[in-house]
C-alpha cells in the first residue's frame, strides 16, 4: 500500500471511509492522523510477527530494558522516516490537498517521562531496532504522562496531561497475555517433600494488561516491542468495596510521578515499581518457558537491564519466582539472578538515591521483603569475611540499615554489571559515591557514555541540515553515524559553510515564528540564540544564566560604551510541582523577561523568552535553531546530560562546565571549539569535603554580583515583593550550595568570549561544523553497541532476518 503514491492514496481513502464511515470531504485532520497511524501499524505487522518469530526460533539471547520512564514524543513522522515511506506518503497526501506536516503536528507527545533518563530509554529503543538487536522495552502505560505546563502571570501551573484522549493508534492491547501482580497479603510457609518453602498468599491482585507498541528500525525489517503495562481490576474480591478496589487498582498506572523529593504518593510509587517489575518478569519468564521448558539457562538467553534503581525489585522478584515457583535452591537462584540483571546509575547526588522505609515496604511486599532480608544477610556475611571487624564499612554498605531499604545497594549486589553514563560520572562513582562497592566488586563497574539517536535529533528534527550533510559526504552517516567525521574535511570549505549558515538561519526563523505565535514576543532571528532547555533543578543552575542576563541588562543601561551582539536567551523547563525553589526560578526568568523585553533602550540587544511546556516535540524545533548550548551545571552534579549532544549535533556551540558528557564533548572537538568555564569537579568536591567556600566574599568583592542580587528583592522587578527572597537567601544565608556566585565571574568571561567569537562569522561556522563532524560518537548507536557487546552479550539478527 506504500509502493507508490497512487496505491497509497487509494488505500488511504478506503481506510478512511471504512474506519470513520465518513466521506473524504467530511473528514478531519484527526481522522487523517489515525487512519495513517493504523495503516502504518498494519503495514509493519508482518515484520513485527516475523521479528518475534525469529527471536523465538533462533534461540538468540534477548535483552529487556526495564524503565519507569519512556519519553517517546511523537511517533508518526519517525516511523514513516524509518520505514523509508515518508516521501511517498507526503506526495500522495499532497495530491489530496492534505499536508503531512499538519497531520504530524496534531499527534500528542507520548510524554511518559520527566527528562534525560526517559528520553535515553526512547533513544535506546530506536538504536536497538535499527541495529537489528533483539532488545525490547518494558514500562508503564501511564494514563497521564508528565503534566502540561502553562505559564500564568509568570508562574508555572500544572494541568493533567491527556495523551490518550483521542486514542492511540500505535498500541495493541493484548488481554490474553495479562498478568496478575499481588500486593499486601502475607507469607505462608509450606512443607512439601520434606522441604520448607514460602508462598505469598492472600494478596490483593491487580491485573497487568500489556499494550504493545512496535519499535521500527531504520530501513531494516526489525520491529521490536515496547510493552507498556496497564493496571486494571483483576477478579473483583467479594469482601471489598468494589468501587474502592477499582479506584485503587487503576491508580497504579494513572500518573507518571514527577521526579521530586516529596512525600505524597510514596506508596503508590513503590507499587508502580513492583507492578512494572513483577508483570515484566512474569511475562519474560513465560516466554522463556515456552521456548526452553526450563529456567536453568535463563541467564544465558535473557539479559535484563534496569534503568536506574526504579526497577531494582526485579532482583528479589526473580529470586521469588525461582525459589517459590520453580523450587530452586537459593544458590542456584542467586547465580541465575545475579548473572541476568545489569544496572545503570544516573546520578551522583546522594539525596537522589532511592531509600524506602521498611515500615512502608514490608507490609506492601511481604515476600519480596523477606528475600531482600536474606540477600542482605548473606551479603553482610561475605563482607565480614573480607573485612572482619570493620563494622562501619558493613553498616555503610548494607542493603538494610537504619530502617531503610537502600535500592542502589541492592542493585549493585544483585547485578553482574554496574555502569555510569559518562566517563567523569563513572569515575566519581568508583572513587567516591560507591567507592566501597568498587573496591569489593571492581570488575562489575564500567562506563557507558550516553548517546542520542541521530535519526530523531538530526535526520527527523533537522531535515535541512541532514540534506546538506548528505550532499557533502553522502548518506552513509544515517546508518553509520561515526562517518559524520568525514565532514571534518569540509570545515573550511566555503560552500559547505555557506550552506550551514543558510540552514541555521532558516531554522532560527522558524523558531522565531513559533516564539512569536506562542508568546507574542518578536525576536531578532539574526541575534545569537542562546538556549537552556532541561528540567529545572538547582544543580543545573538556570539561576546562573538569569543572573548573568540581569548583569548584561545593567551594563547595557549604565555603560554607553558597552556593546554586545544582539542575543536572545531562550529557556524551556518544567519544575516538579512540589519543588518550591525551582518554581521560583521560573517566575524569576519570566519577571526578568518582562523588564528586559519591554525596555526600548536594551530590547534591540537583549531578549528573554521562556517557552511553555518544554517537551520532545518542541525540542525538535529548538535544537536545530540554537547557536549556544548552555550546559552550566555545578561540576560533578550532572551525570551526563544528553541535551548537550543534541545541540552539538545541530551545530550549536557548548558553553559549559567540565561536567558529565561536556568533558567528552570538549575532548572530541578540542578546547578551541567549546567555551568551558567554572570550577572543576575536584574543586567542588574539595570545597564539599574541606569547606572554605564563603558566598558572602563573592558578594562583597564583586560589585556586579551585589547589584544583581539586590535587584532580586528591592522592587526592581515589578510586582514581585518578597517573592525572590528564598533565592537571595539560598545564595547568601545558605552559602550557595551550587557555587553560583563562585562561578559567576568565570561565566561572565566565557559569555564575553562567545560574544567575540560570534563576531567572526566564518570562524563561528567552522567551529559549528567541527562540532557536527565530531558528534557521531554521541549517537546512541555507539552506546548501544557497547552495551550489547560488553554487558548484554547480544548479537544482531540481520543475517537471520534475510533468510
Ligand atoms: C524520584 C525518582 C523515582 C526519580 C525519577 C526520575 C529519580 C530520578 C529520575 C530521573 C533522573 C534523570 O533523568 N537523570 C538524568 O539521566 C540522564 C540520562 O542518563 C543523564 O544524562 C542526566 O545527567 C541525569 O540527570
Amino acid at each position: 500500500m506504500f509502493s507508490d503514491k497512487k496505491s497509497f492514496q487509494e488505500a488511504f481513502l478506503k481506510k478512511l471511509e471504512m474506519t470513520y464511515g465518513k466521506s473524504f470531504k467530511e473528514s478531519t485532520v484527526q481522522d487523517h492522523y489515525h487512519t495513517l497511524g493504523n495503516m502504518v501499524r498494519e503495514y509493519i505487522s508482518s515484520d513485527w510477527i516475523s521479528t518475534n518469530e525469529i527471536h523465538r526460533s533462533s534461540h538468540t539471547k534477548q535483552v529487556y530494558y526495564l524503565s519507569i520512564e519512556f519519553l517517546l514524543g511523537r511517533l508518526l513522522g519517525q516511523n514513516l522516516l524509518n520505514l523509508g515511506i515518508r516521501e511517498v506518503v507526503k506526495e500522495g497526501l499532497s495530491d489530496l490537498n492534505i499536508s503531512l506536516e499538519n497531520i504530524e503536528e496534531i499527534e500528542v507527545d507520548a510524554g511518559l517521562g520527566n527528562g534525560g533518563l526517559g528520553r535515553l530509554a526512547a533513544c535506546f529503543l530506536d538504536s536497538l531496532a535499527s541495529l537489528n538487536l533483539p532488545g525490547h522495552g518494558y514500562g508503564i502505560r501511564y494514563k497521564h504522562g508528565l503534566f502540561d505546563q502553562k505559564i500564568v502571570n509568570g508562574f508555572q501551573i500544572e494541568l493533567p496531561e491527556q495523551w490518550l484522549r483521542h486514542g492511540n493508534s500505535w498500541e495493541v492491547r493484548k488481554l490474553d497475555q495479562a498478568i496478575e501482580v499481588n500486593f499486601w497479603g502475607e507469607v505462608e510457609m509450606v512443607q512439601e517433600d520434606g522441604k520448607f518453602s514460602f508462598r505469598h498468599v492472600k494478596g490483593e491482585p491487580v491485573s497487568a494488561v500489556p499494550y504493545d507498541i512496535p519499535v521500527i528500525g531504520y530501513k531494516t525489517d526489525t520491529v521490536n516491542t515496547l510493552r507498556l503495562w496497564n493496571a486494571e481490576p483483576s477478579s473483583f474480591p467479594v469482601h471489598k468495596d468494589v468501587m474502592e478496589y477499582k479506584r485503587q487498582t487503576e491508580a497504579v498506572s494513572e500518573f507518571l510521578y514527577p521526579d521530586d523529593t516529596h512525600e505524597d504518593g510514596k506508596i503508590l510509587r513503590l507499587k508502580q515499581q513492583y507492578f512494572l517489575v513483577s508483570a515484566s518478569l512474569q511475562s519474560i519468564i513465560r516466554a522463556h518457558r515456552n521456548t526452553y521448558q526450563t529456567l536453568t539457562n535463563f541467564h544465558e538467553k535473557v539479559a535484563i537491564h534496569i534503568n536506574d534503581t526504579h526497577p531494582v525489585l526485579a532482583i528479589p522478584e526473580l529470586m521469588r519466582i525461582l525459589l517459590d515457583e520453580e523450587k530452586m535452591e537459593w544458590e542456584d537462584a542467586w547465580y541465575i539472578t545475579s548473572n541476568t540483571i545489569s544496572y545503570t546509575n544516573h546520578t551522583t547526588l546522594s539525596e537522589a538515591l532511592e531509600k524506602w522505609p521498611i515500615d512502608l515496604f514490608q507490609p506492601l511486599l511481604p515476600r519480596v521483603y523477606m528475600i531482600i532480608e536474606e540477600i542482605n544477610e548473606r551479603f553482610c556475611k561475605e563482607l565480614w569475611e573480607s573485612y572482619p571487624g570493620d563494622w562501619q564499612r558493613i553498616e555503610n554498605m548494607a542493603i538494610l540499615a537504619h530502617g531503610l531499604v537502600k535500592m542502589a545497594h541492592l542493585a549493585i549486589v544483585g547485578s553482574y554489571k554496574v555502569n555510569g553514563v559518562a566517563k567523569i560520572h563513572t569515575d566519581i562513582l568508583k572513587e567516591r559515591e560507591m567507592k566501597d562497592f568498587y573496591q569489593f566488586y571492581p570488575a562489575k563497574f564500567n562506563n557507558k557514555t550516553n548517546g542520542i539517536t541521530h535519526r530523531r535529533w538530526l535526520l527527523k528534527a533537522n531535515p535541512q541540515l541532514s540534506s546538506l550533510i548528505t550532499e557533502v559526504i553522502g548518506d552513509q552517516w544515517i546508518k553509520q553515524p561515526h562517518s559524520l567525521i568525514k565532514l571534518q574535511e569540509y570545515v573550511k570549505d566555503p560552500s559547505f559553510l555557506q550552506g550551514l549558515k543558510t540552514v541555521k538561519q532558516q531554522r532560527k526563523k522558524l523558531l522565531a515564528d513559533i516564539i512569536q505565535e506562542q508568546t507574542g514576543i518578536k525576536i531578532d532571528s539574526n541575534s545569537i540564540f542562546d538556549v537552556q532547555v532541561k528540567r529545572l533543578h538547582a544543580y543545573k543552575r538556570q539561576l546562573l544564566n538569569v543572573l548573568h542576563i540581569m548583569y548584561l541588562y545593567n551594563r547595557l543601561k549604565e555603560d554607553p560604551n558597552f556593546q554586545i551582539v544582539p542575543r536572545t536567551f531562550i529557556f524551556g523547563a518544567k519544575a516538579s510541582p512540589g519543588y518550591y525553589y525551582a518554581k521560583k526560578v521560573i517566575k524569576l526568568i519570566n519577571s526578568v523577561a518582562d523588564v528586559v523585553n519591554h525596555d526600548p533602550q536594551t530590547s534591540p540587544f537583549l531578549k528573554v523568552v521562556f517557552l511553555e511546556n518544554y517537551r520532545v516535540s518542541l525540542a525538535e524545533y529548538i535544537f536545530p535553531a540554537a547557536d549556544v548550548s548552555e550546559q552550566i551545571s555545578t561540576a560533578s552534579k550532572e551525570a551526563s546530560g544528553t541535551g548537550n549532544m543534541k545541540f552539538m549535533m545541530n551545530g550549536a556551540l557548548t558553553l559549559g562546565t567540565m561536567d558529565g558528557a561536556n568533558v567528552e564533548i570538549s575532548e572530541a572537538v578540542g578546547k578551541d571549539n567549546v567555551f568551558i568555564f567554572g570550577l572543576k569537579a575536584e574543586e567542588v568536591l574539595s570545597y564539599q569535603q574541606n569547606g572554605g567556600y564563603r558566598a558572602y566574599d563573592y558578594y562583597h568583592h564583586d560589585k556586579r554580583i551585589r547589584q544583581v542580587l539586590e535587584r532580586l528583592t528591592n522592587g526592581f522587578l515589578p510586582d514581585t515583593y518578597d517573592l525572590f527572597e528564598p533565592i537571595y537567601d539560598s545564595l547568601l544565608m545558605q552559602n550557595d550550595e551550587y557555587y553560583v556566585l563562585r562561578d559567576f565571574d568565570s561565566y561572565v568571561t566565557a559569555q564575553q568570549k562567545v560574544n567575540e567569537a560570534y563576531r567572526n562569522e566564518n570562524k563561528w561556522l567552522q567551529m559549528s561544523a567541527t562540532n557536527i563532524a565530531h558528534s557521531g560518537f554521541f549517537s546512541s548507536d555507539r552506546t548501544i553497541e557497547e552495551y550489547a557487546s560488553d554487558i548484554w552479550g547480544i548479537h544482531s539478527t540481520k543475517n537471520l532476518l534475510n533468510q
